[in-house]
């Protein structure tokens, strides 16, 4: 980065109290504390029930009395009590994995203990082995033990892990199938992204002590039977918006981390808003360095080099993350007129905007000059991105004519189509022309929305981020201390229950390529902050996305997904204690309460009740939502 980074910067709203601490600044004493007290019959866990026994003992003559039972029998009991407290944790079952797998046969006579000794096997393919070795990392810090990496063909005792790439065509490209007995644990997968997945899910079924970045003292037992696991849809996505606040490449690999948990597969990153350009552009240099200075509120701004990009890149590659870097035009560019007046319509370079009101600004469609910078900013932007989108953004271009706004987005489709690459937009895009590979980013909140039906008529696909649902800067609640509520308010719940398939008002389900949390960031300003949006409501978009919907079940998921609350905690990383949820551990410190924003933000309105209907963003013109 070239400049300061956001991992700390300045509070909006200086008299605000600091934010819960970022996690690399997390003390450490909760985290062990929260593994301690998860280990049943462990550490503090184990003191408190040897009270609580002692206190049974104690009143077992009087409770003998009000019982009957003589005072033996009762100590007999309180001693049988006390041995299974003592007794080794049973195994977290077998279906206990967000996003629910499709296929679960647990066998109970089959857990597996992981011992010291144990070695991950592993085809003898680059991708397998680079996926045997993420495991070995994964398991090393809180078992301590060496784990070595064997090929599967070298002589190793029994007993390990299996990393086992497959010709079996049903798992498709991204699946696996996990079997787990007592003497082995095996995952098979016809790619590496399918053995990546089948790691996350034999994470998760590890005790959450496992997220400990420090040796832990437990019992490493994974529950025994089979898991059949292949993805619902191809597109599982979460977007992150670095423009309204910036977020250094850091917070950005963390994030990645967070999708890769939960077999999240797209990151969709908003490059480019009115209040700032976040990458750099060698043939159009002052985009990132005037463009990028600012940020909502005036705080830091900031933008990533070509090496950052790259950095970002690849790292999501290793996780089978492809990224979507976004453009956002012709509107959203006041950052990109600041550094280039030429590009707006009166030729004269606007003021920075610190704001966030939305709208108001666009390139220049009629000039010949928005299009040299439209072909340079894409073909530098491709060249750079490994994956095969990239995404014009189409939103809000409120001051653009119909026609001339749809004349402009096909010829940007036009430059997309020439880099060899597909096109994806907001789906205010939808009455410009097909063109191969188009796909159309429902963001809506109606549900019903006739230019996007027709547009998938003439062949367009959707992502489905509907803002009512999949929105995650909504707040939570009325008292969520970030966050907005113009599309209302999406609780863990609102998250959760909707089906991608039957969404959209004439939209067959074949169209639908998958789902997207967008995380907007005018009130998001630190990585704390955006850990507290996503968890725990990005992995109930990660479960429409991956699980078939005859898994799709509210008691089932919330039950699953609270015992996500130790393991986050465990790995210091923030989330919001969601009343709905049968949390288990301690809480984790939240954001502190802002006050309330200068009156005019566009984005803060009394708070709606979740169960009426949303209303309809202010400013939103007809047509666009
Ligand atoms: C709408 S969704 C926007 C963004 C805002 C967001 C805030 C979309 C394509 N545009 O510019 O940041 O609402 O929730």
């Amino acid at each position: 980065m070239s400049t300061p980074s956001s991992t700390a910067p300045e509070p909006l709203d200086p008299t605000r109290p600091a934010a819960v601490t970022a996690p690399a600044e997390a003390a450490p004493a909760p985290q062990r504390e929260t593994a301690a007290a998860d280990r049943s019959g462990a550490g503090g866990g184990l003191a408190a029930r040897t009270n609580a026994e002692a206190e049974t003992a104690a009143g077992a003559d009087d409770a003998a009395q009000a019982s009957g039972r003589t005072a033996e029998e009762l100590a007999r009991a309180a001693e049988r009590k006390a041995a299974a407290l003592l007794a080794p944790p049973a195994p977290a079952r077998l279906g206990d994995v967000v996003p629910a797998p499709e296929r679960v046969e647990p066998d109970a006579s089959g857990d597996y203990l992981l011992s010291v000794d144990a070695v991950i096997r592993v085809s003898a393919d680059p991708a397998a082995v680079a996926v045997a070795g993420q495991l070995a990392a994964l398991l090393r810090p809180a078992t301590g033990y060496p784990l070595p990496v064997a090929d599967t063909t070298a002589p190793v005792p029994a007993g390990g892990i299996a990393l086992v790439l497959t010709d079996e065509v049903a798992l498709g490209a991204e699946g696996y199938r996990l079997d787990i007995g007592t003497d082995g644990v095996r995952i098979a997968a016809g790619t590496a992204a399918g053995l990546f997945h089948g790691v996350q899910t034999l994470r998760q079924l590890l005790p959450a002590a496992v997220e400990s970045a420090t040796p832990v003292t437990e019992r490493w037992v994974l529950p025994g039977g089979s898991i059949l696991d292949r993805p619902r849809y191809p597109h599982r996505g979460a977007m992150l918006d670095v423009a309204r606040h910036f977020f250094g490449v850091t917070d950005v690999l963390r994030v990645i981390d967070h999708l890769a948990r939960y077999k999240l597969n797209r990151l969709h990153l908003h490059l480019t808003d009115d209040q700032g350009w976040r990458i750099a552009i060698d043939s159009w240099p002052r985009l990132a360095t005037v463009g990028g200075a600012g940020a909502v509120g005036d705080a830091p701004g900031g933008y990533y080099t070509r090496a950052d990009y790259r950095r970002i890149m690849a790292y999501a590659a290793d996780r089978h993350i492809t990224v979507i870097p976004e453009i956002d035009l012709p509107g959203h560019t006041n950052a990109a007129l600041t550094a280039y007046g030429e590009l707006a319509p009166d030729r004269v370079a606007p003021p920075p905007y610190t704001g966030t009101e939305v709208g108001f600004s666009y390139v220049d469609p009629a000039s010949e000059r928005t299009y040299d910078f439209v072909a340079d900013v894409l073909g530098e932007i491709a060249a750079l991105t490994p994956g095969r989108w990239l995404h014009i953004g189409g939103d809000e271009a409120f001051k653009v004519p119909a026609e001339v706004y749809a004349g402009f987005v096909d010829r940007t489709q036009r430059i997309v189509a020439g880099l060899g690459r597909d096109v994806i937009g907001w789906h205010q895009i939808a009455p410009a022309s097909h063109c191969d590979g188009r796909i159309l980013q429902w963001w809506g909140t109606t549900g019903d929305d006739p230019v996007t039906a027709e547009a998938v008529r003439r062949g367009a696909r959707l992502i489905l981020s509907p803002g009512n649902h999949a929105y995650l800067d909504m707040k939570y609640a009325p008292d969520t201390p970030i966050g907005h509520d113009w599309a209302g308010l999406i609780d863990v719940r609102r998250a959760y229950d909707w089906d991608p398939a039957t969404h959209l008002v004439g939209v067959p389900a074949e169209a639908v390529l998958g789902v997207e949390a967008p995380l907007w960031t005018e009130s998001v300003t630190t990585l704390a902050e955006i850990e507290y949006m996503l968890l725990p409501r990005l992995p109930a978009i990660a479960e429409l996305g991956w699980s078939p919907r005859s898994t799709h079940d509210w008691d089932s998921f919330r039950r699953r997904l609270a015992q996500h609350g130790p393991r986050w905690a465990t790995a210091g990383i923030a989330y919001h204690r969601s009343p709905e949820l049968p949390w288990s551990a301690p809480a984790m410190p939240v954001p502190a309460p802002r006050r309330p924003s200068p009156s005019g933000d566009p984005l803060e309105h009394p708070p709606v009740s979740p169960s009426s209907d949303p209303p309809v963003r202010p400013g939103t013109a007809p047509g666009q939502e």
